[in-house]
């Protein structure tokens, strides 16, 4: 049988399968990657990271540091070594006599588009640098970053880059709540955002959470409204500022400045196992240096030709490496896409694929799904021919897709690259390289030369091949964050603490027979929603806050769809009424969580029941709900303090 005909009904199989697809002849004769890589990284791990910051990052001041550990858990990197982002970014390649080359494809939803060379990047970054300097922005300063998928973004995000202001993007699908909380965090001083965007077929607002959130009480002292939508918004004399209007008095000329390797570059927030958000640090040198080499090696980047395209928000850390850093670091061309992928119809997105011929294509398993449960019909419509590489990120891809994405995307012939790494690794850890691996559907295989991985048991010791155990980081690497915002605590606990010397990633993951890696997924209290990070905690939170709820459990439930969807259990307040377990009710609770922390958070399903499974400590057994959520008799109850309560719960879930 040929790699491509498997049947369906043994597509579940291949977690046990050894069957691979090798890469191409075609393809490995013209790869970036080799496997030398492999040899030259293992024989000497620092020289070969400082070659990488060598040739891939342009330095103001050349460093003579490589890696400094000594403050561990802290990582310096380059630490002598001075440089700008923005400049990384944009400058050089116009110097380079590159300023013609298409930086950006813009595609409204509505269907209108804007094209962005370097040159013009060039321009609109130094403008907006000055036009917040002018607002008193300053070197380390931070800026919040809160706006919808447009060119603006990331001219936002350089120009802070350029100031060596640290951005904190908030994800524009978060609520004000979920921004105010950011702000205060990380101590902003002006927030950047938009009248709105347009998402599924109408603008939808932004402005009016920023209002709020300010409202709240915040340090910040002006904020800057890029009109998007022309929807009407309410104005601050004195502290707003029209976009269009700052860039337009701004000088066009900027000297970058220049900061040390260290610098703080972004703050990025994710969700923890407790209930309040990280500001996961990244820095300078390092950062860009893993992830400029990643996107060349990973995606096989060829500056010339390729049209790459991302599809993560940029609000994300996939948008922050694999729209911004990494991709402009490399001079890419770029798609950059505002809306949903079945806006007008459910082939918006093979339309866009097909109409700039775009050749990379880095999206999600979530994505994946919901294009396969729509059908073959709306790939089918275009021309696909274009792509030669497909990349996968944010949780475990099912063989199943994998294959899907393979055959009716790749057209049955593209390398595709499943990366594991997270918003605190920075860049991709673990991942197949194209053209030199031979690729398993379902597993991310190997750690990226550089990389250093391991999977552990309970006791910390290495599992041999066949086991699984808990997926760690056994060295340092450039892109590693630096910290939790303000609690260099809280980072030692959440990472170093599990395994003495190591990064604990939280990740479950098993070793297969050739020593490949599969990601299990969380072993924390953390959920995954369409490749999103969502804590169980942050969830319960929000609908405690609601006045007619006493106590809420939350688990993430296997979901065919968006891979894990939130699943609620609820006890209401006596006060609440009967009313309160009424259908209408419990839509009222859905939306108050959507409210509260942003729609991605928004429960499946909410059951309200009159006791939750706990120990006799008192601890929830969240592992009992999740059996019943996915429709599993519920495991061992013998440690409940009250066996009967599973069965109350089972049959509640039955009944609804
Ligand atoms: C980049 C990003 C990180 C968590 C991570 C893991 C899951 C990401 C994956 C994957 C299996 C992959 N994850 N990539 N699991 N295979 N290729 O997603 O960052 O939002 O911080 O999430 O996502 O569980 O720990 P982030």
């Amino acid at each position: 049988m040929s790699q491509n005909d498997a049947p369906e009904a043994d597509l579940e199989n291949l977690l046990h399968e050894t069957r691979t697809f090798p890469p191409s002849e075609e393809f490995a004769a013209q790869a970036n990657a080799t496997a030398e890589l492999y040899q030259v990284a293992a024989a000497d791990r620092g020289a070969f990271w400082a070659e990488q910051a060598r040739s891939l990052v342009s330095w103001s001041t050349e460093f003579t540091e490589g890696l400094d550990f000594s403050g561990a858990p802290v990582a310096r990197w380059f630490g002598d070594g001075r440089l700008n982002a923005a400049y990384n970014a944009v400058d050089r390649h116009v110097e380079a006599g590159h300023g013609d080359r298409v930086a950006i494809h813009f595609e409204g939803e509505p269907g209108d588009t804007r094209t962005l060379t370097y040159a013009d990047l060039k321009e609109q970054v130094s403008r907006a640098a000055n036009a917040l300097a002018d607002l008193g922005v300053a070197t380390g300063d931070r800026v919040a970053i809160y706006m919808p998928m447009i060119p603006e973004t990331i001219i936002a995000m350089l120009a802070c880059a350029r100031l060596g202001a640290p951005h904190s993007v908030v994800f524009g699908g978060f609520s004000a709540e979920a921004l105010h909380s950011r702000i205060i965090d990380a101590d902003a001083r002006v927030v950047i955002t938009a009248d709105g965007g347009y998402r599924r077929g109408k603008p939808s607002s932004l402005k009016p959470a920023v209002d709020e959130a300010l409202a709240k009480g915040t340090d910040v002292r002006h904020v800057l409204v890029v009109e998007r939508t022309g929807q009407d918004v309410d104005w601050t004399e004195g502290r707003d500022v029209r976009w269009a209007e700052a860039l337009e008095a701004a000088s066009p000329e900027h000297t970058p400045v220049e900061v040390e390797a260290e610098h703080p570059l972004y703050i990025l927030y994710t969700s923890g196992t407790t209930g309040k958000p990280k500001g996961i640090l990244h820095t300078t040198g390092g950062y860009l240096t893993q992830t400029a080499y990643t996107f060349r090696y990973v995606f096989d980047h060829k500056p010339e030709t390729d049209v790459y395209w991302c599809t993560a928000d940029v609000g994300w850390v996939t948008g922050h490496s694999y729209i911004v850093y990494g991709p402009m670091l490399n001079g890419a061309t770029q798609v950059l896409y505002e809306g949903t992928p079945d806006t007008p119809d459910k082939d918006r997105w093979w339309a866009i694929v097909e109409k700039y011929r775009v050749s990379l294509l880095y999206t999600a398993p979530t994505a994946i799904r919901a294009a396969m449960k729509w059908g073959d019909e709306y790939p089918g419509r275009h021309d696909l021919s274009s792509l030669r590489l497909l990349g996968s990120v944010g949780e475990p891809i099912n063989p199943e897709a994998w294959i899907w994405y393979r055959n009716t995307i790749g057209g049955g012939k593209t390398p595709i690259v499943d990366t594991w790494w997270q918003t605190e690794t920075g860049a991709i850890m673990i991942s197949p390289l194209p053209g030199v691996t031979a690729a398993k559907p379902g597993s991310a295989q190997v750690p990226l030369p550089g990389a250093s991985v391991d999977v552990l048991n309970d006791a910390g010791e290495s599992v041999p091949n066949g086991h699984g155990g808990y997926l760690v980081l056994t060295e340092p690497w450039p892109s590693m964050l630096r910290g939790i915002w303000g609690d260099l605590e809280r980072y030692k606990e959440t990472y170093w603490s599990r395994f003495e010397g190591m990064y604990f990633a939280g990740d479950g993951a098993k070793k297969d027979e050739d020593g490949d890696i599969w990601l299990l997924g969380r072993v924390d209290d953390v959920m995954n929603v369409s490749g999103h990070r969502l804590s169980t905690t942050e969830v319960e939170s929000a609908l405690v806050s609601h006045p007619s709820v006493a106590e809420a459990a939350v688990v993430g439930a296997k979901d065919d769809t968006t891979g894990q969807a939130v699943v609620a259990f609820v006890i209401l307040r006596a006060a609440a009424g009967e009313d309160a377990a009424g259908e209408e009710a419990v839509a009222a609770l859905r939306n108050h969580v959507a409210k509260e922390i942003g729609p991605i958070a928004k429960p499946r399903s909410i059951l309200v029941v009159s006791e939750l499974p706990k120990t006799r400590s008192g601890k929830i057994m969240r592992r009992l709900l999740k059996d019943v959520a996915e429709g599993r008799e519920a495991g061992d109850v013998t440690t409940l303090a009250d066996s009967s309560v599973m069965e109350q719960i089972t049959q509640g879930m039955k009944a609804g």
